[in-house]
């Protein structure tokens, strides 16, 4: 008792790294901007049979309505308290959305936004979506409420009360990044207050949370609000699980910030991952998908149980946030989904797809855009890399199609023999295959034939792919 005891009074708890996905569930998907309404029959019809691990969810708290642009998506990351009140649907359809996904297998994962609330430019009103009145010129909020006292004016100098360096660590936490109204959480009024919200959503069943602007907030006031929350929910987590937390730090190396300052608070986005990525598979700076043999720590990439990894996210996609150049997205269809299939067959890190929207280059909202066959199938092949050690062969295959070549030749699989579905081209259904079938013969090889001009221009199969 008296170790539990010393324990707690350091203050110390678990990190949760785990996702607490259901067994063989090893990926995410960011349903950005989606309604929960949409999300609960996306979870039934679709993401529980073919065996997602979970839903990033857009922000669920009231946030400030923008009208100049009208209503970009970027409102969402403007708080105005933290009642579940938003254009994707009020707290009864977010807590349907919860159960009914829980109860085919899908967590939800909440996209946390309590480093700031609006910006400083927000004016004063109702313009908010649940009517919720304040004043940013006052830093005033009642509806949860937080005042002028609950803000770190007093601890930043910059001249315009604004990040300016990300050389400084002190300024990259202590003032406003892109003017949003910086929260003092080394306050435990402040603290208190974004424990509550969180404990709201963990005791409705979500299973974790991305935590927004991670990097500028201390890891040690970060570590202080989670040691307020709740174990949870025990109608679908074993008892003692901690929420899983997967913050986001954008280190793509040379700021005073780094990623393993926060290794103690959870998992960390991974941004080395899609520019890397995205470099070797635009064949960029002589880079060659053969070297991919050692992706992972050996790229300099963080340790694998510490990363949330991606191809995008819904910054980079739209030309936000950071990333770079090389960062694939669906402006790029046959590259991005040889990164997204790479991705999902590797056993690195947990991984997260992405679902968006798009208008127009900077596009806001409109129809969803990415088509799911590919990730739905590659699930399988993580599930089996996974287990198994990941060959070079799926390296092979997609480089010699990279080059834009066709390829007719025969690999060794590290397969049994037998008929195997590409999981690309179609599914195993009823004991056949609906797209190519590969025949892996007696001493583990089979011949694979792909077009250069094919719309999905890689071959995957798997164990669980065997007829
Ligand atoms: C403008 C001026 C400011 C001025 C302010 C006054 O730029 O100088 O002080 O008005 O109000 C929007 C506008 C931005 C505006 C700001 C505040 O684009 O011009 O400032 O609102 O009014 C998203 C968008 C931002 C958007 C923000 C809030 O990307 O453009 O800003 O939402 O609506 C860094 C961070 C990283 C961050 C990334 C974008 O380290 O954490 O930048 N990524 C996360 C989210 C991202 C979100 C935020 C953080 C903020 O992924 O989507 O920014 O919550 O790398
Ligand atoms: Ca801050």
């Amino acid at each position: 008792m008296r170790f539990l005891l010393l324990l707690s009074a350091l203050g110390l708890c678990w990190a949760q790294y785990s996702p607490h996905t259901q067994d063989g569930r090893t990926s995410m998907v960011h349903l950005f901007e989606w309604r929960w309404v949409d999300i609960a029959k996306e979870c039934e019809r679709y993401l529980g049979p073919k065996g997602f691990g979970g839903v990033q969810v857009s922000p669920p708290n009231e946030n400030i309505v923008v009208h100049n642009p009208s209503r970009p998506w970027w409102e969402r990351y403007q708080p105005i308290s933290y009642k579940i009140c938003t254009r994707s649907g009020n707290e009864d359809e977010f807590r349907d959305m919860v159960t009914r996904c829980n109860n085919v297998g899908v967590r939800i994962y909440v996209d946390a936004v309590v480093n700031h609330m609006c910006g400083a430019g927000g004016g004063e009103g109702t313009s908010s979506t649940c009517g919720s009145y304040y004043n940013a010129h006052k830093e005033d909020f009642p509806a949860v409420p937080y005042s002028g006292w609950d803000f770190n004016d007093g601890k930043c100098h910059t001249s315009n009360g604004e990040v300016q360096n990300y050389n400084d660590a002190n300024q990259v936490r202590n003032c406003r990044v892109t003017g949003l109204l910086d929260l003092a959480l080394e306050k435990d009024y402040v603290r208190t207050k974004v424990a509550d919200y969180l404990n709201h959503l963990i005791d409705i069943g979500v299973a974790g949370f991305r935590l927004d602007a991670a990097k500028h907030m201390w890891p040690g006031d970060i570590k202080a609000f989670l040691n307020k929350l709740h174990n949870l929910n025990t109608k679908w987590f074993s008892a003692g699980s901690k929420p899983f937390i997967y913050q986001e730090v954008i280190d793509l190396g040379g700021e005073a910030i780094s990623s393993s300052e926060y290794f103690g608070n959870g998992r960390v986005t991974e941004f080395k991952y899609g520019a890397k990525l995205g470099t070797v598979i635009r064949k960029w700076n002589g880079e060659k998908m053969a070297y991919l043999k050692n992706w992972g720590e050996g790229w300099g990439l963080m340790p694998s149980d510490r990363a949330l990894v991606f191809i995008d996210n819904h910054d980079n996609q739209r030309g936000h946030g950071a990333g770079g150049a090389s960062i694939l997205t669906f402006w790029d269809a046959r590259l991005y989904k040889m990164g997204v299939g790479f991705m999902l067959a590797h056993p690195y890190g947990f991984t997260r797809v992405m679902s968006s929207y798009r208008w127009d280059r900077n596009f806001q909202n409109g129809k969803s855009k990415n088509s799911w066959s590919q990730p739905r199938n590659e699930k399988g092949l993580k599930r089996s890399s996974a287990s198994s050690h990941f060959t070079v062969l799926n390296l092979r295959i997609i480089m010699s199609v990279y080059f834009f070549r066709a390829l007719s030749t025969t690999l060794q699989t590290g397969l049994p023999a037998g008929t195997y579905c590409d999981v690309i081209s179609g599914d195993k259904i009823d004991g056949n295959c609906t797209g190519i079938k590969i025949q892996v013969s007696g001493d583990g090889r089979a011949h694979f034939s792909i077009s250069n001009s094919a719309e999905d221009p890689f071959i995957a199969i798997h164990a669980e792919s065997k007829l």
